[in-house]
């Protein structure tokens, strides 16, 4: 099965003179039902989050506040993205190795999933993932 490649993906912006309501809706803008929704925060310019990928888990990522960079293996790949709009996400599938840094001061990381929490799902050992591509 031909699993779909990391994506960055436009989310819908409603605009008024009080403020502006950024749209990330299941079914259209992304395939997967939101089971988990989890902020990354508090974090410092040199923290590194991430290195591993999931089986199974799909995830939209967000730049709720500041920026950061994700880098992702992938296919044998490697892209780099740097988040720094809400109005724009990052649509990471299965089997994508991920690793997330040069984090603003402010920043703050919006991520729905497609599953609760599972440690089975994660592969975190880069060898093990690295065998299976
Ligand atoms: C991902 C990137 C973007 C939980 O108990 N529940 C949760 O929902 C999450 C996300 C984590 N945890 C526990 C598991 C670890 O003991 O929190 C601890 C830190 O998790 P982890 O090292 O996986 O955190 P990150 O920031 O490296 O990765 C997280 C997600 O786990 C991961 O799915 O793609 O953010």
């Amino acid at each position: 099965m031909r699993l779909p490649r990391p994506k960055l993906i436009q989310l819908d912006q409603i605009r008024s003179d009080s403020g502006t309501i950024t749209v990330a809706e299941s079914g259209k803008d992304f395939d997967f039902s939101v089971a988990r929704v989890y902020l990354i925060h508090s974090t410092s310019a040199d923290s590194t989050r991430g290195r591993h990928a999931h089986k199974e888990l799909e995830q939209l990522l967000i730049a709720a506040v500041g920026s950061f960079r994700v880098h992702v293996e992938f296919g044998g790949r490697s892209l780099s993205f740097r988040l720094e709009s809400p109005d724009v996400g990052l649509l990471l599938p299965p089997m994508a190795w991920r690793t997330i840094d040069q984090f603003s001061e402010d920043a703050v990381c919006l991520v729905l999933a497609s599953d609760v929490y599972r440690e089975e799902d994660y592969i975190r050992s880069y060898s093990e993932y690295s065998s299976g591509q």
